[in-house]
């Protein structure tokens, strides 16, 4: 295999035990030290709760790995920032110079899907960034969704991406989009975006269904499960995007671009709410790893 998978993981392969795989960049990336490593480690106790089997992907000294050891995870986390953002066109030089690095969902997806690995969990997904028409910043994150077979479950995209685009490209791609127990996109830190999603999913069961069916059908991408933040943690959505709109015109002033946006945004969201978005992140990862890990097991009994 070309890459490193854990002996948990090996097993639960063979057994054909429902998987989850995890990103890294919302380790290193996307919250601070040491929330960021609680974080993770308390998702991956979820997806056993629910009888699953969690494998956060990163890669190790330049091997792709699913199944990061606790000590790896708290490498990860403590870090941070100085460990690479690795998306699909990174992968190569990351490889080739043997270095850490934090896969973003793009990347995560193509590990997963080479260990066999149908689910993965995480927070929210990259997109269309707004201003796209100027800049071109598309995450690679939707163009992996078009290719390659891995069902991600997150919250929805945030809004500090233009999220009609969004959908209009996932269309592109040919990426279904469903609701969970919901008809709208739920636009991460809000359950709400006045947007539709193609399909609204009652249960595990019916998500289950849709992914086999695209799989008995040889027809190759990803599934998108967008699944709204718990009512009791989500944000207020006037709050919120007015704190969005001002990370936005101070991310512009410093010219930051590119990779580095969303990080950026992500710290400056945080540390304008005062850690009030941090803790509705945290929230709707948890939430997500416990819907995640019931549709990969119904998934399993198919
Ligand atoms: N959204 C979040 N938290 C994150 C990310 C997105 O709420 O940590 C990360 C994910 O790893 C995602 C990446 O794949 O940002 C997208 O970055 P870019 O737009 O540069 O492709
Ligand atoms: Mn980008």
């Amino acid at each position: 295999m070309k890459v490193r998978v854990n002996p948990e993981v090996e097993k639960a392969l063979q057994e054909k035990k429902p998987l989850i795989a995890l990103e890294s960049t919302i380790i290193s990336h996307g919250m601070p030290y040491p929330q960021n490593v609680e974080t993770a480690m308390k998702v991956e106790s979820i997806i056993r709760a629910h009888g699953g089997v969690p494998a956060t992907v990163g890669l190790v000294d330049g091997v792709g790995v699913v199944g990061l050891t606790p000590e790896e995870i708290e490498e990860m986390g403590k870090r941070g920032m100085s460990i690479p953002k690795v998306s699909r066109r990174d992968l190569p030089m990351i490889l080739a110079e043997k270095s850490w690095g934090a896969t973003t969902v793009a990347t995560t997806m193509i590990l997963a899907s080479m260990a066999g690995v149908e689910f993965f969990v995480t927070g929210g997904i990259g997109g269309v960034h707004r201003g796209a028409e100027t800049t071109f910043d598309v995450s690679a994150d939707l163009e992996e969704l078009g290719r390659t077979n891995v069902t991600v479950i997150c919250a929805g995209a945030k809004a500090i991406l233009d999220l009609p685009k969004t959908l209009e490209v996932l269309e592109t791609k040919g990426v279904p989009v469903l609701g969970y127990q919901t008809e709208e996109l739920p636009a991460f830190y809000t359950r709400t975006s006045g947007l539709k999603v193609d399909y609204a999913i009652k249960n595990a069961q019916d998500a289950a269904n849709i992914v086999k069916a695209k799989r008995d059908l040889g027809l190759n991408g990803g599934i998108l499960i967008t699944n709204p933040i718990p009512e009791e943690y989500s944000m207020d959505p006037k709050e919120i995007n007015k704190v969005i709109d001002e990370a936005i015109v101070e991310m512009d002033e410093k010219g930051i671009k590119g990779k580095q946006c969303t990080p950026f945004l992500l710290a400056k969201i945080a540390e304008i709410t005062e850690g009030r978005s941090l803790a509705a992140n945290i929230q709707l990862v948890f939430n997500n790893a416990a819907v995640g890990t019931e549709i990969a097991k119904e998934y399993s009994k198919l």
